[in-house]
C-alpha cells in the first residue's frame, strides 16, 4: 500500500519509522511518503493560512498550496487514491473504516490545522480521488497529525503480512463488535491477586465461555452503546 501524508509539520510522523509499521516500511508492504506542504508555497513566507471570509476567529488554510500538492501527489494517479482529510467535523472512524480502508491500494491524507482547509479543496480533491472527511471522535485536537497517525496505525496493521500472527487480529476490540475479554499471564498468583481459575483449568470449552460472558459483561458496563445495534 501506498500511503503520502500532506502536513505543514512533516517530522510528527517520524514516529512512523518504529514498531511494526516501520517494520512494514522496510519490508515494503508499506511505502509511507510525507509531504511538507509549505514545498508547495512560492511567497517567501511560505504561507499556508489567511484570515476566514466573513469574519470570525482563527486563520483558514488557503487552497493554492493543497491545490499544488494534491495535483502532485494524487493528479493522475491510477488507480485513484482515496483521499482522506481528518476532521472533527467528519464521519467517525471506526474499525469497519479501517478495514474498508486497508483494501485501498493508495491512500493520501490532507492534515489541516487552524481553523479548517478552505472548502473549495475538498470539492477540487473529489476530482482526483475519493473523498472522506473522517473524526476520531467527538473532541478538538489542534490539528490532523495526530488523528493520521492513528489512523494510519489502524489501516496499516490490517494489511496482511504487517502484523505476525494474524489470528491477534480477530479476538480484539471491536472486530465482532463487543470489547476484548481480559488477559492474564504468569504468575498464577500475583500480590495477592489470582488468575480466574477456569482460565488454569485447561477446559477449553469452559474458557470460551467464560470469555464470552467478560466480553459481553464488560461491553455493558463501559460501552452499553455498543450492544444497542
Ligand atoms: Cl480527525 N481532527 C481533528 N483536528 N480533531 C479531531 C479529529 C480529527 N477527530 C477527533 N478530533
Amino acid at each position: 500500500m501506498r500511503i503520502d501524508v500532506v502536513s505543514i509539520f512533516p517530522t510528527i510522523f517520524d514516529a512512523l519509522e518504529v514498531s511494526l509499521l516501520g517494520k512494514a516500511r522496510q519490508t515494503g508492504l508499506l511505502d509511507v511518503r510525507v509531504h511538507d506542504l509549505r514545498t508547495y508555497t512560492h511567497d517567501r513566507h511560505r504561507t499556508v493560512d489567511d484570515t476566514p471570509y466573513g469574519g470570525g476567529a482563527g486563520m483558514v488554510m488557503k487552497p493554492e498550496p493543497w491545490g499544488l500538492a494534491l495535483d502532485d501527489i494524487a493528479g493522475g494517479a491510477d488507480p485513484r487514491p482515496v483521499i482522506v482529510f481528518p476532521s472533527p467535523a467528519g464521519e467517525r472512524f471506526t474499525q469497519a473504516t479501517a478495514r474498508e480502508l486497508s483494501q485501498a491500494s493508495h491512500l493520501v491524507f490532507g492534515c489541516g490545522r487552524y481553523e479548517g482547509i478552505d472548502e473549495r479543496v475538498f470539492d477540487y480533491a473529489a476530482g482526483l480521488g475519493e473523498v472522506r472527511l473522517l473524526s476520531l471522535g467527538d473532541y478538538v485536537l489542534n490539528g490532523g497529525e495526530v488523528a493520521v497517525m492513528a489512523m494510519i496505525e489502524a489501516i496499516g496493521r490490517l494489511i496482511p503480512g504487517v502484523v505476525g500472527n494474524p489470528e491477534s487480529l480477530v479476538e480484539e476490540s471491536h472486530e465482532d463488535g463487543l470489547l476484548e475479554y481480559p488477559s492474564f499471564t504468569k504468575p498464577a498468583v500475583w500480590r495477592e491477586r489470582e488468575v480466574p481459575p477456569v482460565l488454569l483449568s485447561g477446559n477449553h470449552g469452559a474458557v470460551a465461555t467464560w470469555r464470552r460472558e467478560q466480553q459481553l459483561e464488560r461491553t455493558r458496563q463501559r460501552r452499553p452503546d455498543l450492544l444497542a445495534d
